[in-house]
């Protein structure tokens, strides 16, 4: 086979290269591997003139970085607006926030030819060209039309949702068509690939669409979780705890997580059950994401009330209920965090896989698992059916599965998690690399 292109809004930073962070930059970094391969995006810097630009090209470890420069008006109308204030909350379900603007999807439109403009003089005939995200559902057919002919591959990372939704966008018909160009598109679940094969009949289309649900490099997470657990930030968590349980939440900062929703949950543990008052800490970790767009600033406010609220109410002179950090912390350190944690609240209204709840599992110490709390509404439920799974947006729900997890015996724990890790050590990142690439090589329908 050719070289491997990777396209996506932006790529790895210099340092995930090395050491890859996310879902997407670990299974890719797997599916690179051995290929001769091409990762093109936005650098994350601006200019002014990005038509005449020449991409900036870096080697590390056998894969070519290529990045270009967007202007601050397309990073404002492409990014923040069209697809970070209209895209993403439209997938998860939340038309009621969503601000359309016909100039953002011009500048999205642009932005996606701009991509495919500096995208072909860096393409070789046998290349397979692997798309990601919404951020990019035009790229496929810019692409045909400039002639390439290689085949083209399009993951979705987020929730697609049924037509009913889908049709609030206004351009969802075109989008639909420039989709057909793609050799192969995969979804992360059973009902993303049943609603987004829906909308391409309803819009008179024919296009098969396939679930490749994501996952994470397990052996690495559990062996940082394993090689980080004396470090000093882990021992200062250990101690600050004084045998008390521990709960964990990790997310960005986004309203899709179900973040209020699960603080709401835990404020009903301890009035319903207030035996676990000074006897469990909540720990929240949130870094900040997309700071720049409005929902995500309001979102801020309310959860620094709300933790800040909750506190006041129920906290002692000497023990606090939530310790909630916006700041992020280091991947190995917490894996070691998960690990320490006896359970894991993942509460998203939607979510289209969530990582989370897999680097939970494989951080977990076989002789004493913790308990994983974990939404219906998220990919990963499924396949994760040994979780206690929830409604979010039942606080009551939430806090009786707080009880349940805190509550748990051990060979429950350990049968529950067990059969959670062997799913998770089965569907890692790098099968659903490849078996997303062995499907797009199968394809024969290059229009
Ligand atoms: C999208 C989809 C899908 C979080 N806080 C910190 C930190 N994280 C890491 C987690 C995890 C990643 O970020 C988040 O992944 P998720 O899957 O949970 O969520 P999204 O970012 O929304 O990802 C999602 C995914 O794409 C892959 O297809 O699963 O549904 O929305 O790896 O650990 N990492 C570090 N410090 C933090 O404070 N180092």
């Amino acid at each position: 086979m050719g070289r491997l292109i990777v396209v996506s809004n932006r790529v790895p930073s210099p340092r995930e290269r090395t050491q890859p962070a996310g879902g997407l930059t670990v299974g890719l970094k797997d599916a690179v591997r051995g290929v001769e391969s091409l990762w093109f995006g936005w650098s994350g810097e601006y200019s002014d003139d990005v038509e005449h630009q020449k991409p900036n090209l870096d080697k590390v470890e056998g894969v070519t970085y290529a990045t270009i420069d967007l202007t601050t008006e397309q990073h404002e109308r492409f990014y923040e607006n069209f697809s970070n204030g209209l895209l993403w909350p439209l997938c998860h379900y939340r038309i009621g926030i969503i601000d359309f603007h016909r100039e953002d999807l011009r500048v999205y439109r642009e932005v996606n030819a701009l991509f495919a403009d500096q995208l072909v003089p860096l393409l070789r005939p046998d290349d397979t060209i692997w798309v990601h995200d919404y951020h990019l559902f035009p790229l496929g057919e810019e692409l045909r039309k400039r002639g390439v002919k290689s085949k083209i591959g399009f993951f979705l990372h987020i929730p697609f949702p049924p037509w009913s939704v889908t049709r609030v966008l206004p351009c969802a018909a075109e989008f639909l068509t420039d989709m057909t160009s793609y050799d192969l598109i995969g979804v992360q679940t059973d009902e993303d690939a049943h609603n987004m094969s829906d909308c391409f009949h309803m819009c008179g289309l024919e296009k098969d669409v396939h679930a490749f649900p994501i996952g994470i490099d397990p052996k690495e997470f559990a062996e940082q979780a394993i090689s980080s657990l004396e470090t000093p930030e882990v021992n200062r968590l250990r101690a600050s705890l004084r045998n008390r349980k521990l709960i964990i939440g990790v997310d960005r900062l986004d309203y899709s997580k179900g973040i209020p929703e699960r603080f709401h949950g835990y404020e009903a543990l301890l009035k319903r059950y207030p035996e676990h008052i000074n006897n469990v800490i909540f720990l929240q970790i949130t870094p900040v994401s997309r700071g720049g767009v409005a929902s995500y600033q309001a979102l801020r406010r309310e959860l620094d009330e709300l933790a800040g609220r909750i506190c006041g109410d129920h906290a002692d002179f000497d023990w606090t209920p939530i310790r909630y950090l916006t700041q992020p912390v280091p991947r190995h350190i917490l894996a070691s965090f998960h690990r320490l944690a006896d359970v894991a609240l993942v509460t998203p209204l939607r979510d289209g896989m969530n990582l989370v709840a897999k680097e939970f599992v494989a951080a977990q110490d076989a002789e004493n698992p913790g308990a994983l709390i974990l939404s219906h509404f998220a990919g990963a439920a499924p396949e994760m059916s040994e979780a206690l799974l929830i409604n979010p947006y039942d606080s009551d729900d939430i806090a009786d599965a707080l009880n349940t997890a805190l509550t748990m015996p051990l060979d429950e724990r350990r049968r529950r998690w067990e059969t959670l890790d062997e799913e998770v050590t089965t569907r890692t990142a790098a099968h659903w690399a490849h078996g997303f690439l062995v499907k797009l090589q199968e394809s024969n329908d290059t229009p």
